[in-house]
């Protein structure tokens, strides 16, 4: 199954790994530095908190208010399928994403909980499957000593390790990469540029369906 068929299509390029590894700054600079070499990059995170669903989730990130696990597992999930037909006709339309987490975030969070995988995966079945999955790598304990670390629902240092685990056994290696986020932002930066900038080139085939 697949979304369209374009040569010159966009790439999709998810940014995963866990609180505070570095996600935002790298796909801040990342989107910097494609647009500087001539491609057409927007930049989308998820949760987006902006619509009314990514309100909920942001009242239930924030301890505001509580929600049943399977209940804020299918909000983050719908918080992704509201993004799909913008996501798709950027991509057909030649427009590289670099997207801040995905699936695989509302995978890693909810069953690190002790909820069930194979359930936590199926409402994300279809969504656009990504061309590279960057995953971060940072040790709880390194993650812990950042800015803000702390204030909000999933970041304390045993889930995270929990949320890491996860990760692990999702890695699908022929679109996955690990990049350390332990360096300097610029260190980090290249490495991640120079994993990106031979996909962003290259001519990766009709968008596939996640799953
Ligand atoms: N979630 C998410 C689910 O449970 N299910 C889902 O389906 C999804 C999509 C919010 C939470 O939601 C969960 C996961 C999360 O717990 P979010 O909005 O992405 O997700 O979370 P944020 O708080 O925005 O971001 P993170 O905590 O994940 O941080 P980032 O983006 O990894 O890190 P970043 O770049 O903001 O950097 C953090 C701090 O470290 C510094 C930065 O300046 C910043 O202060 N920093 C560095 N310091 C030293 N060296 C470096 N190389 C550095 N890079 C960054
Ligand atoms: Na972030």
């Amino acid at each position: 199954m697949t979304y369209g068929k374009t040569s010159s299509r966009g790439k999709l390029i998810v940014f995963e790994g866990c609180d505070r590894s570095g996600k935002s700054t790298q796909c801040a600079m990342l989107t910097e530095r494609l647009r500087k070499d001539g491609h057409k990059v927007e930049q989308l995170k998820f949760p987006d908190r902006t619509t009314s669903i990514g309100h909920m989730i942001n009242n239930y990130l924030a301890n505001k208010e509580e929600q049943r696990d399977e209940v804020i597992h299918l909000l983050f999930s719908a918080n992704r399928w509201e993004s799909m037909q913008k996501m798709s006709n950027l991509l057909l339309g030649g427009t590289t994403l670099v997207v801040d987490r995905y699936a695989y975030s509302g995978i890693a969070y909810s069953a690190a909980k002790g909820m069930d995988l194979q359930w936590c995966r199926q409402p994300d079945v279809g969504l656009i499957k990504p061309d590279k999955v960057i995953f971060m790598t940072l040790s709880a304990d390194r993650a812990s000593e950042r800015a803000a670390f702390g204030e909000e629902r999933y970041e304390k240092k045993e889930f995270q390790a929990k949320v890491e685990k996860i990760f692990e056994q999702l890695f699908e290696k022929s679109y996955w990469q690990n990049v350390s986020g332990d360096g300097t932002v610029e260190e980090v930066h290249n490495d991640v540029y120079g994993v990106v900038s031979q996909i962003v080139s290259s001519d990766c085939g009709p968008l596939e369906k996640l799953w």
